[in-house]
């Protein structure tokens, strides 16, 4: 047997760190034996943790699907892909006005969800957009599209070069970073303590993170807009605020935040003032810092206040935009805009139909997706296209939306899975194994904490007639947008690269202006249109060729010659560039987010309930998907509710027994694990379990189901202004239960 190693850039989480594969056999059965980091990589440099270890067992894994199903007399069956395409086609039908596409987290990390969602989205025309967004990031975009007006534009913490680092609900010892692009995330935290640099942590559970800190802070959840904001509160009042320049509204924050003193919100946060003052103190004294919030900050019932005042924190320190504090990375293949002021952002251009929910970015909260399918009246969802989502385990109430897309008209998955959420699909298209699939990371180059550039072509061909994810998701755009049968999937690519090219020359910045769109499209290279499209976009990027413009700079070519990447140098301040406010000003004190500042005061008097409980993320998984894995499973990743000894005794509860737990959306039973890590009056439960239901093919994680954490929630408890379902610090109440 022949043994040959491939490079591919792990997809499985944010830290893109370059992997170094065994291949065994030839062709299309090409299998991995073996997994570790590429030392020569640009980026990661040979680092790979237990996930990247386990890719080959997660690529060959005997319960992928690898031929399509179709429902047929109740049941879902293999077809081939030219029955399932017109399954498809005939399920969708004349339908296409109340069809919600619902998006998951793996589009991120996948090229098809970055050249191919966007145009099945085009192609669907209706305002019935869901996606793991409103149960994640959200608030933080809109926090970033109000502040900087571009939604997208997130500064990124430099972790390499910060002098102190203050991290508000994350926990990247075990997640591996998120929105900050770092392989290696705990050996770069250590490496700053060991410069003298300070690491401080924000989160009621001494985390892994937290243990690694000079300092932790453990408030109550939910109350980090108020921390913060008094904090800030502080950096006004003392005179220690030296923003950069280029800010609007510096008076009306002061004013805002006038009445949240350190002593106003000590009791709600069960922080003492003097503990706030310092931790202000501290974040202006350093010689540079930043300010890093993630799902603990997002989240949560303030989660774009606490989103807005994470970068208020770093804007006031003038921290923003500069060497060792927070900077805007710049991806290869971003969009390069001339500097100048924009439209800014808004959110509202439209409203769900059963709740009113305001539209964020095109986008419906998750949470509202069962009402929307199963509230009859005009107007009704009838038919689902999921592409790499579970939402039945990752957002609210996951029993009533299994009663929505059982009861709807037509559902397609695109997922390698018959899971929770894909055994209601009428049509499933599984995409090929990760190693069949080419990578490239469009979100993650934009969120990097050092520019580089990489791309991995498939490190094992397609057997004949299979499609790639890109090919899936050309074929359900040309189905939705009501294309003949018979058209020639490239055409969508060419329309792909028209648009840009023709955009390109008319702009006065651009190498390529004034130029012919239809001769500079026939230069462009690659094995198809998902590689013609990554050139064009490399080329015409911010260290592209610029079709001939500079010899030097990135095409595909280019990277294809360097299979280890291509290092872009440190973060650099480029604030001009990214403002796209209408005053091209960074809006400190955006309308909207002081409007929902009551709703905060408001909450300053108000003890909460007993118990609230947050989330937890544990090394060896990822979400909802990963418990299939042999090599990923058990030890202590499992599906435990720990609580605090002090409330264990208050509850009855022993360590190891059963405990029920109950919330506004239902009740389920967990193990319980008592630990002192916890602050106490908070419970724990990791998400993306309950792997118990019939008609799923994961048989590893069925074996070990745990409880479906969200199924505690009814989908009604939202950040307002982001729509993002409240996942941490909601309450419950937690008795012992009969063994499950
Ligand atoms: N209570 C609670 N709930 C949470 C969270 C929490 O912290 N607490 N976290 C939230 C967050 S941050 C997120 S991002 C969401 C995630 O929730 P989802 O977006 O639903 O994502 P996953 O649970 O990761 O499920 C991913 C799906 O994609 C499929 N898949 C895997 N690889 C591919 C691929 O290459 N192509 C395609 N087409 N499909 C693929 C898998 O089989 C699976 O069905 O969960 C959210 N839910
Ligand atoms: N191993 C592994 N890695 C992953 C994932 C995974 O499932 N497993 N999922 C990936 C995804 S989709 C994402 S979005 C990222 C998420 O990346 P992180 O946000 O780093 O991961 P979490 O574990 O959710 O960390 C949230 C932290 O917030 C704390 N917290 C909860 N409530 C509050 C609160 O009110 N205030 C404060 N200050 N803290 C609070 C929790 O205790 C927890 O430590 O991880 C990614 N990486
Ligand atoms: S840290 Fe993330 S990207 Fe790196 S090997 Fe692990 S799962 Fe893959
Ligand atoms: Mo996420």
């Amino acid at each position: 047997m022949t043994t040959r190693t491939a490079l591919r850039i792990c997809p499985l989480c944010e830290a893109t760190c370059g992997l170094a594969l065994t291949i065994e056999g030839e062709g299309p059965d090409g299998v991995v034996t073996g997994a570790r980091g590429d030392r020569d990589d640009v980026f990661s440099a040979g680092f790979v943790c237990p996930k990247g270890a386990a890719f080959g067992s997660l690529d060959a894994d005997p319960d992928r699907l690898t031929a399509p199903l179709v429902r047929r007399d109740g049941e879902l069956r293999e077809a081939s892909w030219a029955q399932a395409f017109q399954a498809v086609a005939d399920g969708l039908g004349t339908g296409k006005e109340g069809v919600a596409l619902v998006l998951g987290n793996p589009n991120v990390h996948t090229v098809a969800g970055a050249l191919y969602v966007p145009l099945l989205a085009r192609a669907l025309t209706n305002r019935a957009l869901f996606s793991a967004s409103t149960v994640d990031q959200m608030p933080k975009q809109v926090a970033c599209g109000y502040l900087y007006g571009d939604p997208l534009a997130f500064p990124v913490p430099d972790l390499d070069r910060t002098d102190h680092l203050l991290i508000v609900g994350a926990n990247p010892l075990v997640s591996n970073g998120s929105l900050t692009t770092a392989p290696d995330f705990p050996g770069r935290l250590k490496a700053l303590r060991a410069r003298g640099g300070r690491l401080t942590v924000i989160d009621p559970k001494r985390t892994r993170t937290a243990r690694l800190a000079d300092r932790h802070i453990a408030p109550r959840p939910g109350t980090d807009a108020a921390l913060l904001l008094a904090m800030a509160h502080v950096l006004l009042a003392e005179g220690l605020a030296t923003p950069v320049e280029s800010v609007a509204g510096l008076d009306e924050v002061r004013d805002l935040l006038a009445p949240l003193t350190p002593e106003a919100v000590a009791a709600h946060c069960d922080v003492e003032a003097g503990t706030v003052r310092e931790l202000a103190r501290e974040l202006a004294a350093a010689p540079t810092a930043a300010v890093y919030g993630r799902m603990g900050s997002t989240t949560v019932e303030f989660g774009t206040l606490t989103s807005w005042a994470v970068d208020l924190l770093t804007i006031l320190t003038g921290n923003l935009d500069r060497p060792g504090g927070a900077l805007f990375p710049r991806s290869a293949t971003a969009t390069v805009r001339p500097p100048g002021p924009g439209r800014g952002f808004r959110i509202g251009r439209w409203h769900s139909r059963v709740s009113g929910h305001p539209e964020v970015m095109s986008e419906l909260p998750l949470a509202a997706l069962a009402e929307e399918l199963d509230t009859p009246g005009e107007g009704r969802l009838r038919y689902v296209i999921t592409v790499a989502a579970n939402p039945v385990l990752s957002a609210p109430d996951g029993e009533r939306l299994e009663r929505a897309l059982a009861d709807c008209a037509f559902m397609v998955s695109v997922d390698p899975y018959l899971n929770e959420t894909t055994r209601h699909a009428d049509v499933v298209l599984p995409p090929p194994r990760p190693t069949q699939s080419a990578h490239f990371d469009f979100a993650f180059n934009a969120l990097a904490v050092r520019h580089n550039v990489r791309y991995s072509r498939p490190a094992v061909p397609l057997p004949a007639g299979r499609p790639d994810e890109c090919a899936i998701l050309t074929r359900l755009a040309l189905i939705a947008g009501g294309a003949p049968p018979d058209t020639d999937p490239a055409a969508l690519d060419a329309l792909a690269v028209d648009f840009l090219l023709r955009r390109a020359v008319a702009q006065p910045h651009s190498p390529v202006h004034g130029q012919d769109p239809a001769a500079l499209a026939t230069r462009l290279t690659g094995a198809d249109g998902a590689e013609r499209r990554l050139d064009l976009m490399l080329r015409l990027g911010p260290y592209g060729e610029g079709f001939g413009a500079d010899p030097d700079g990135l095409s595909l070519a280019a990277l294809l010659a360097h299979p280890h990447g291509i290092d872009l140098g440190p973060l650099r301040p480029r604030l001009a560039e990214v403002l796209k406010t209408p005053s091209g000003l960074i809006e400190l004190c955006p309308e909207p987010i002081a409007a929902d500042l009551p709703r905060l005061l408001a909450s300053l008097d108000r003890r909460p309930g007993e118990l609230v409980l947050i989330g937890r993320r544990h090394l060896r998984s990822n979400n909802s998907w990963m418990h299939n894995v042999p090599e990923l499973s058990g030890g202590t990743n499992r599906c435990t509710l720990q609580v605090h000894p002090r409330d264990a005794e208050r509850l009855g509860l022993t360590d190891g027994a059963a405990a029920r737990i109950k919330g506004d959306g239902g009740e389920i039973t967990a193990e319980v694990e008592l630990t002192g890590e916890l602050r106490p009056g908070v419970v724990s439960l990791p998400h993306g379990w309950g792997h118990d239901r019939p008609g799923t093919r994961t048989s590893v994680a069925a074996a070990h189901p745990g409880a479906n954490v969200n199924q505690l929630l009814d989908g009604s408890r939202l950040d307002p202004l982001s729509g993002t379902a409240v996942l941490n610090g909601f309450p419950v109440q937690v008795s012992p239960a009969e063994a499950p």
